[in-house]
């Protein structure tokens, strides 16, 4: 029976989308309403994320949303809001946006880890937060605007999700999973860390208070309504707020026995736990302990994903040589396999710009075959991710003792089934690919959850997704030590990297 439908809006740093779901006899039918590319904008040298481009997104999808339902019972049930992680507007003291939000991927983090290190040491800080030492940080990002007059006149921060929610219903609020990107959340007490703050002098204040998800966040302000057509109320309801926290809830899986791969812009790469991992070696290992959906712990490692393929498909138009992607995966899927590989977790790749040249100059400095064409540059690219993931995995199980059967991977990339199928290879492990839009189902699942139109917990949850999308298996082949090998060698080149 239909209870209404639930709005998922689901902000990716390639493409904003808004999706519709409802919930039908056991499963969930999921439409996409609306998809808006994101675009960021260099202005005087700094990268911004194009904040009311992407708002006046969220507004026409919610009207599309309104008239792909129709008004009364059946209409919009409430809305949801996840985004990506660590970025944020400040407000100030009239709750005006104080200019555009700064890009994570902008060079004004360069060196801030070091210059946060001076105050409070990595093992320390690790050990508050479980935070993997990434610059994009919203602790690095706030190290490195404290002095800016926009920073000093800001009173309040707001995440994305929470910006996006705040201009929709005029309440503030954080969302803890989003909140647990800024690396200030301690993963023990699921609260603002204490030591951190005060140690590099972040105004608790900054932050309205923490919200979990299935609380509620206001409801459609009247000229948001008046705006989109919707019959009101229009409650907002707080969901996982980071996308990977909704992806990873939206993961089809069966049981505890699974890792998961979010593979978009970037593959977020681990177990799901209940509790964090804050020993030294996992800190060395460049884990991460963000926080998930009904209590849990997402313990991945961030890697940089299919943002290395987006570069190089960008640079390819701009020099004039446009490459189609079907294409180009099937020629990929032709080349030898695993002739050079790069370290896809490397924060080297971070920055936007010259992809390839970028990509041939690893394989040239570390003696392995420069790619010489897009083919072989996409086909270094996926094996090189490949790669990465079964690190992550790996290391993932050994460092939480967590079993892995099953590999699933959601997101964008579960579409490229060459990306699938040397995932499978990479970890020897069989994969499960779908959902493509699994922070969607996770957004949505929540949404309905608090509407009691289902019950129970996330692996629940979970079932109904299973029951919902059709998922594509690729089960292991070909020589498992050539993947081995090929770790072996980004380890050696990782270990000489450091030493310079
Ligand atoms: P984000 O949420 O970070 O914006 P998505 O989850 O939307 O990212 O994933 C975007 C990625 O998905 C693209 O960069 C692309 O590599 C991949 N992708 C999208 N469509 C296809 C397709 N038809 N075939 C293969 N890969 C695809
Ligand atoms: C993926 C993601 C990821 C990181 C990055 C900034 O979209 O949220 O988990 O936080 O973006």
């Amino acid at each position: 029976a239909s209870k209404g439908a639930f709005a998922a809006v689901d902000l990716g740093a390639s493409s904003g989308r808004v999706m519709l779901g409802q919930v039908r006899d056991g499963s969930i039918a999921l439409e996409e309403v609306d998809r808006f590319p994101n675009r960021p904008v260099r202005v005087l040298g700094t990268l911004h994320w194009d904040v009311l481009d992407l708002y006046r997104g969220v507004l026409d999808g919610l009207r599309a949303a309104g008239a792909a339902t129709g008004a009364g019972p059946d209409g919009v049930a409430s809305v949801g809001i996840d985004s990506w992680g660590v970025d944020y507007g400040l407000l100030d003291a009239d709750g005006t946006l104080l200019g555009n939000p700064v890009h994570y991927r902008d060079a004004r983090t360069q060196g801030m880890p070091a210059e946060v290190e001076k105050v409070l040491p990595a093992a320390e800080l690790y050990a508050h937060t479980g935070i993997q030492r990434m610059p994009i940080n919203t602790l690095y990002q706030l190290a490195a605007a404290r002095e800016d007059s926009r920073f000093r006149a800001a009173r309040q921060l707001l995440l994305i999700p929470d910006l996006i929610s705040y201009w929709l219903t005029g309440q503030r609020g954080t969302e803890l999973t989003i909140a647990s990107t800024t690396q200030l959340i301690d993963p023990r007490t699921r609260d603002w860390s204490p030591v951190v703050m005060d140690a590099l002098g972040v105004d608790r204040g900054l932050f309205p208070p923490l919200r979990t998800p299935g609380d509620g966040a206001g409801q459609l302000r009247d000229d948001v309504l008046a705006e989109t057509g919707l019959t009101g109320p229009v409650p907002v309801t707080a969901v996982g707020a980071h996308d990977t926290a909704s992806a990873v809830a939206g993961v089809p899986a069966q049981g505890s026995r699974f890792a998961y791969i979010a593979t978009g812009t970037w593959s977020l790469a681990g177990v799901e736990l209940t509790s964090a991992v804050l020993t030294e070696e996992s800190r060395a290992a460049n884990f991460t302990n963000e926080l998930g959906v009904d209590g849990t712990v997402r313990y991945l490692r961030n890697i940089m994903g299919l943002w290395l393929l987006q570069e190089c498909l960008r640079a390819w138009e701009a020099q004039g040589t446009p490459q189609e992607l079907d294409t180009l995966l099937e020629e990929a899927a032709e080349v030898p396999g695993l002739r050079s590989v790069v370290d896809a977790g490397s924060a080297e790749f971070l920055r936007p710009g010259r992809m390839p040249q970028r990509i041939a100059d690893v394989c040239r400095r570390t003696g392995q075959p420069v790619p010489r064409d897009p083919a072989e540059t996409t086909r270094c690219v996926l094996d090189s991710l490949a790669l990465a993931h079964r690190e992550a995995v790996f290391d993932a199980r050994r460092l939480s003792g967590q079993d892995v059967e099953t590999v699933h991977i959601v997101g964008g990339g579960a579409r490229n089934a060459l990306l699938c199928r040397l995932t499978a290879d990479a970890c020897g492990l069989p994969v499960v690919a779908g959902p493509v839009e699994a922070a969607a189902y996770g957004n949505v699942l929540v949404q309905a959850r608090t509407a009691a139109a289902v019950t129970g917990p996330l692996g629940a949850l979970r079932a109904l997704v299973r029951s919902s999308v059709r998922l594509r298996q690729y089960a292991p082949t070909g020589d498992h030590s050539a993947w081995e090998q090929a770790a072996a060698r980004i380890r050696t080149e990782a270990r000489t990297d450091a030493g310079t």
